[in-house]
């Protein structure tokens, strides 16, 4: 029988994928609204259920057809070659070995590698928690009216607090520019390395771990790419994530799981693009369930990860020979490890089944000819009622980690 096979297997599959996770539909259940908020999304499913057909008229009317799936092929298999000239073999000192280059080309993925003694991970963890305690002293990158939106809602967390304060926070800028980070980069990205966004994530104690996601040009944060690679550069190398352990992690305790080689099928990253640009689109065209669901964690929760497990339900659907060949692999680390990898790469997290939260920090990285933010003076940002605007002006340089002279010195710039 082999129909039943298939079904066999890729409900296997789907299990290993899902494992940690419940279902979307679950998740929606479990969230806990206020009263208006539930009136108002009826209100507006019921809406958006009477426009539907004169949507889809006007739509016909005016030569716009909607085929999500047209032309995803040629994102199935994309190439991505890594732009550094400087290995271990060449330059000495903390480069990449050719080896090491090699597997991040073929995997995406490189690591766990030493990078801070356990102690300085501790001091760096506690740094974090206390300064989040101390409200970052006034200074969020995000700006003051999305945190007070977020205060408003109970949704201000270390995540919100932590994110680009490379920026504001000499700390935080150090580790972003740790001299043995610059030049392993340095072999992947090339002689200009700048760092964009720094951030913490953190998994609440007993807590479901990050949903699977992935991310070529990062357009999660709004309709355009943060990223803009230049001409000849494959998107999903320009970026390269850097995950620091800031305690020992386990699949107990939220450890990272990553789908190696995903990150050379870019066709997730496409959809969720097409999304961005064609959102009344996407949303006219769901069903009623799939409807609820990405209305409820767009406007009500703040939440992108719940926002990705839609999209990854439905992209699922819709191709389901999506990453079909290949194995979730998962990262236990020592405190002060770093993983290195591209966010093309199909990653997420375990549950947290402990009683402390596990906190990480993130670093991405980028080439320094690659335009951050280019064109975005403002970028949406969640808050959990809607979304507030970010002022992305001051961060459209990246801080410099490592030029052709060599790593930059961690210093107050
Ligand atoms: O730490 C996590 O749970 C998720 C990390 C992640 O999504 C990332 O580093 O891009």
């Amino acid at each position: 029988m082999p129909d039943d096979a298939d079904a066999d297997a890729d409900e296997a599959r789907l299990s290993r994928l899902y494992e940690g996770h419940v279902p979307i539909a679950t998740a929606i259940e479990q969230l806990r609204l206020t009263r208006y908020q539930r009136v108002e999304r009826v209100i507006l499913m019921n809406l958006i259920g009477v426009l539907r057909p004169l949507y889809w008229l006007v739509r016909r009317l005016r030569g716009r057809p909607f085929d999500v799936t047209a032309g995803l092929e040629e994102f199935a298999h994309v190439a991505n070659p890594t732009r550094g000239t400087r290995t271990k073999e060449s330059h000495g000192g903390d480069h990449l070995t050719a080896e090491q280059v090699a597997t991040y080309e073929r995997d995406g993925v490189l690591g766990p590698l030493p990078l801070l003694t356990p102690e300085e991970a501790a001091t760096h963890r506690a740094f974090v928690v206390q300064t989040h305690a101390a409200d970052w002293h006034g200074e969020y990158a995000i700006g003051k009216t999305a945190v007070d939106e977020l205060k408003r809602n109970g949704l201000w967390a270390i995540n919100h607090g932590a994110i680009w304060q490379e920026r504001n926070v000499p700390e935080i800028r150090a580790i972003a520019q740790h001299p043995v980070l610059a030049q392993r980069l340095a072999s992947l990205i090339g002689n200009d390395v700048a760092a964009w966004r720094t951030q913490m994530f953190v998994v609440e104690p007993d807590t479901k771990g990050t949903f699977w996601h992935a991310a070529t040009t990062f357009t999660e944060d709004g309709d355009l790419p943060a990223l803009t690679p230049p001409p000849g550069m494959p998107a999903a190398m320009a970026n390269v994530s850097c995950w620091i352990a800031l305690e020992d992690v386990d699949v107990d305790t939220a450890c990272l799981r990553i789908i190696p080689g995903s990150h050379s099928d870019v066709r997730l990253d496409t959809l969720i693009r097409r999304f961005s640009r064609d959102r009344l689109g996407f949303v006219m065209h769901f069903d009623r369930a799939d409807r609820w669901n990405a209305l409820t964690a767009l406007r009500y929760t703040g939440d992108i990860f719940l926002a990705g497990q839609v999209a990854f339900d439905v992209a699922l659907r819709l191709l389901p020979d999506l990453y079909e060949s290949i194995e979730p692999a998962h990262y236990p680390m020592r405190a002060g490890e770093c993983l290195l990898f591209s966010s093309n790469n199909l990653h997420g997290s375990y549950p947290n089944r402990t009683g402390e939260p596990r906190l990480a920090m993130g670093i991405r990285y980028t080439s320094a000819d690659v335009g951050i933010y280019a064109g975005q003076p403002t970028i949406p940002y969640a808050t959990g009622v809607g979304t507030t605007e970010v002022d992305m002006s001051r961060l459209h340089d990246g801080v410099p980690v490592h030029t052709a002279e060599g790593p930059v010195a961690a210093r107050d710039q």
